[in-house]
């Protein structure tokens, strides 16, 4: 598949030539100033190395230097220390996006929005939460079925969005599918009929830390994962989907460097983010059996539908035996067809070890498929297309998710085996 653009990783490391990584001096891990909450500060009268030195020495990350100032990330302690040593200090302001973005939803935004649906629809929508980000952020975690309060036996399908901090039009996807789910209920049957048949979970922000800095001050940070300190302060942040326990770091699909935009952490599910999802996932394990069927991780960008395995080319491997590679093709290239992405194994893009859905799939069968939004092409704005295609990019998918909502009762009649596999007795 050598012909098509692979515009992930690759090229998303190019971003931001500002950006100046001074790794802490006298940090250490035990240090209770990593403890404290993190903000962003603008910093004046930065004009050398020196006084870039000088203020990196204090622990403070900084984000970038541009015009004199210098955007860092840091603790209260940090801060003041940087004022101590005659810096003027100001507090950065949260603009949110870029203006010309203004139609994607920062982290207020969204949870404002997924407020007013749980308001507007509380007979099918509840919203609860998974947990706390690193930096204290309430992590939503959004329910949507017919009698919703109830734990109804009937198949359960999770979508997530957003483990990437800068692929955000995913959580514009997240919210596209609360308001199918919730405006389309008694309106459009095959809506309908999914809000009745099924549990519906959604988790729109895998990463509200990562995704608040990417758009801190108001301009793109090119951020990738979450903002945890790491090797002892001097560096933040693991990425979330090289961070899952099943076969971590096995083949090369991952970093084991804690600079690296795919650093996979010191451990499996060292990211509260990951433990929460996780936790929350095995919860549906009710009398031994997973409730989550089938399950769809959002990111961005290259049009693509994926499936498991990505830590091995192997179409299959323990686990995963030729009908359930048929399965996952099956469904996978139905997905593709609806929405005119490309389907195939994660792996053929590259290898990944560590990521959600190996762990969905080998430790609790959940059929887990990766989407790739929109673009195809860095041409059309790589990690940040125009809040422009919002609408038709999220619409999108639809067909795609509601297919397998669908197939969550017995994924196996995509290659007609459902008699073999969910019926028999
Ligand atoms: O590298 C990733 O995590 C995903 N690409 S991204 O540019 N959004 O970072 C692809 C993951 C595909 N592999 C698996 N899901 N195993
Ligand atoms: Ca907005
Ligand atoms: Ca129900
Ligand atoms: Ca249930
Ligand atoms: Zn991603």
């Amino acid at each position: 598949m050598g012909r098509r653009v692979r515009p992930l990783l690759a090229l998303a490391v190019v971003g931001v030539v500002t950006l100046v990584a001074v790794p802490n001096a006298g940090a250490s891990p035990t240090n209770p100033i990593y403890q404290q909450k993190s903000a962003q500060y603008v910093i004046g009268g930065v004009a050398t190395g020196a006084d870039r030195n000088r203020i990196g020495g204090t622990g403070a990350a900084i984000d970038a230097v541009e015009d004199g100032r210098a955007t860092v990330t840091a603790t209260p302690d940090e801060a003041r220390r940087i004022a101590g040593l005659g810096y003027r200090v100001t507090r950065a302001e949260t603009e949110g996006f870029p203006a010309a973005d203004a139609g994607y939803h920062d982290y207020a935004e969204m949870m404002a929005e997924l407020d007013k649906a749980a308001k507007a629809y509380p007979k099918i929508m509840r919203k609860l939460s998974l947990g706390k980000s690193y930096e204290g952020r309430d992590m939503p975690l959004i329910k949507i079925s017919d009698n919703v309060t109830v734990d109804e036996n009937e198949p359960e399908i999770l979508y997530d969005a957003h483990q990437h901090a800068r692929e955000h039009i995913t959580v514009e996807m997240a919210l596209y599918l609360v308001r199918l789910f919730t405006e389309g209920y008694n309106k459009d049957p095959r809506i309908t009929s999914l809000v009745n048949g099924r549990e519906i979970w959604i988790v729109p922000d895998m990463n509200p830390d990562g995704g608040e800095y990417d758009i801190a001050g108001g301009r793109y940070h090119n951020w990738r994962k979450n903002r945890q300190p790491v090797s002892g302060g001097a560096f933040r942040g693991i990425d979330l989907n090289r961070n899952w326990g099943y076969q971590w770091g096995c083949c090369d699909g991952s970093s084991p460097v804690s600079s690296s935009e795919t650093y996979r952490g010191p451990e499996a599910f060292a990211a509260p983010e990951i433990q929460h999802l996780r936790d929350f996932v095995l919860s549906r394990r009710i009398g031994g059996v997973q409730q989550i069927r089938a399950a769809i991780d959002f990111h961005s960008y290259s049009e693509l539908v994926l499936w498991p395995f990505g830590f091995t080319m192997r179409p299959t491997a323990p686990g995963l035996g030729a009908d359930q590679q048929q399965t996952f093709a099956a469904i996978g290239g139905q997905m593709a067809k609806s929405n005119g992405y490309t389907p195939e194994q994660s792996s053929s893009l590259y290898i990944t070890d560590g990521s959600i859905i190996d762990w969905l799939w080998a430790t609790q069968g959940v059929w887990a498929f990766t989407l790739e939004m929109y673009p195809n092409s860095p041409g059309k704005g790589g990690f940040y297309p125009s809040a422009s295609v919002i609408a038709a990019q999220t619409a999108r998918n639809k067909d795609a998710s509601l297919l397998l909502a669908d197939y969550a009762d017995c994924p196996y009649r995509a290659i007609a085996k459902q008699r073999q596999y969910c019926y028999r007795g």
